[in-house]
């Protein structure tokens, strides 16, 4: 049996980049579904962010997500390079007139969400299958799922949002000829990342470049720690048993009078690396937005920051669109997006390539990689730039009752 319905927005994916647009539209008086296909459990423990910029807190405040968020994230005022041996402090709130980042994790940011919506009474589906998007390049946008109970659901849309990640099935929805770009590389190495019950040994984030690799020390509390290291690209989590991700994280971060506190290895994985850019972020009446769009290494704290910026924007869009029956913000919503997108595109590559150590690196390639980091902590104009892109560049503009023009309400990022 097959139930047909009828909704605004078909949304596809609940991470973070689908229920914050389910939220925002919402707030805009346009309804959604969305469907998920893991449990509402998974999407709320899957270890994944954890570092927010100033312009993300902002928003989520500003739509009534920043209760818990003000009063468990942890402020900081920058992050520390590590190399040569030597550790050092880059301020970014001095450096950028007093912006800040955030430590709370997409889990907890995922949990407000879902939280929000479910209090909503909003239409959120997990543990869904067979998820299929179609005519939304003819005019008809259709949504089909089988739902947890195995009922097959067919829901007409004036839209779709692809929201389903890199691996979802919207992007691959776009008929050929609909993507004019896929630009992708690849990284020689991975992240073996932890959550640990080891308090953090630091009061702010470390990024570390070693000559046996790159390692970042972050935390999600006062009491939890979150840690990576860089691994061979092919590696097995089965060859890093707790006492060795302790004793080779202890060597990366290692300084004279500074000790790494260990202790109980609560989740470990290990996480590719790669940059990809599929444009333009829309076909017809279907939207992608986050992951499904873009996918940046984790290098550059950028991935859920970009998904919220795309949703910010996409929400605004199609209010315009469906509540004014203005279409000018979604012509312009693509263009406006991969401006930030290729922004933070860069300093993803641009961080990873001067902190790894990839295979086979020669004596020139370090040095350069070590010219960049000396010349970031004795340059200040240098330290600002990075400051300035780290910390988020450009308030992110969701309005859902503004009447101006994509020219003003979406001024250029580059
Ligand atoms: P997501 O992948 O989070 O969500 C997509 C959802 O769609 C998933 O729940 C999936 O189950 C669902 N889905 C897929 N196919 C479907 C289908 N056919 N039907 C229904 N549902 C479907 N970013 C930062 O900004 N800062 C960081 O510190 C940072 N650290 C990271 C660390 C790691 C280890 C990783 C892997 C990523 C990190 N990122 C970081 C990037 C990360 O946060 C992503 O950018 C973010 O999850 C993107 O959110 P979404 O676009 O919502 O995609
Ligand atoms: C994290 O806290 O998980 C984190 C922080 C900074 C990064 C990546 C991940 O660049």
């Amino acid at each position: 049996m097959t139930v047909h319905e009828r909704t605004q927005v078909g949304i596809v994916g609940a991470g973070p980049a689908g229920l914050l647009l389910s939220h925002l539209l919402a707030l805009g008086g346009v309804e959604s579904v969305c469907v998920e296909n893991r449990s509402r459990a998974y999407c709320e423990t899957r270890q994944r962010a954890g570092m927010l910029e100033s312009t993300t807190v902002e928003l989520l405040r500003a739509v009534g997500l920043g209760a818990r968020l003000d009063a468990e994230g942890l402020e900081h005022d920058g992050i520390y390079l590590q190399f040569d041996g030597e550790r050092h402090h880059l301020n970014f709130r001095e450096l950028t007139e007093g912006r800040r980042v955030t430590i709370y994790a997409q889990t907890e940011i995922v949990k407000d969400i879902i939280a929000a919506r479910t209090a909503d009474g909003a239409a959120l589906e997990f543990e869904v299958s067979d998820t299929s998007v179609t005519g939304f390049d003819s005019g008809r946008p259709l949504l089909a799922y089988t739902d947890a109970r195995g009922t097959r659901h067919e829901v007409r849309c004036d839209a779709i949002a692809g929201c389903d990640g890199f691996h979802g099935i919207t992007r691959r929805s776009i008929p050929a000829g609909g993507l004019t770009m896929l630009a992708e590389r690849s990284y020689p190495y991975a992240w073996l990342g932890i959550l640990a019950a080891a308090p953090p040994s630091t009061d702010q984030v470390i990024y570390c470049r070693h000559e046996n690799g790159f390692a970042l020390h972050s935390m999600r509390t006062p009491e939890v720690g979150r840690l990576y290291l860089q691994v061979p690209a092919d590696e097995e989590i089965s060859r890093w048993p707790d006492e060795r991700i302790w004793a080779e994280l202890a060597t990366r971060f290692a300084l004279p009078g500074w000790s790494l506190t260990s202790g109980p290895v609560q989740q470990k994985s290990i996480t590719p690396m790669r940059s990809f850019v599929a444009a333009p972020m829309r076909c017809a009446r279907l939207f992608l937005a986050g992951d499904a769009a873009h996918i940046v290494p984790p290098t550059g704290a950028k991935g859920l920051n970009l998904a919220v910026a795309d949703v910010a924007a996409l929400a605004t869009a199609l209010i315009r669109l469906l509540r004014d029956g203005d279409p000018s913000l979604a012509d312009a919503y693509s263009g406006y997006c991969l401006e930030r997108v290729w922004r933070s595109v860069h300093l993803s590559w641009w961080m990873t390539s001067m902190l790894h150590i990839a295979p086979g690196q020669d004596q020139f390639e370090s040095e350069l990689q070590l010219a960049q980091l000396r010349h970031l902590v004795t340059s200040r104009s240098a330290a600002a730039a990075l400051a300035e892109t780290y910390t988020g560049y450009a308030p992110l503009r969701y309005d859902p009752s503004t009447r101006l023009d994509a020219a003003r309400l979406w001024p250029s990022v580059a």
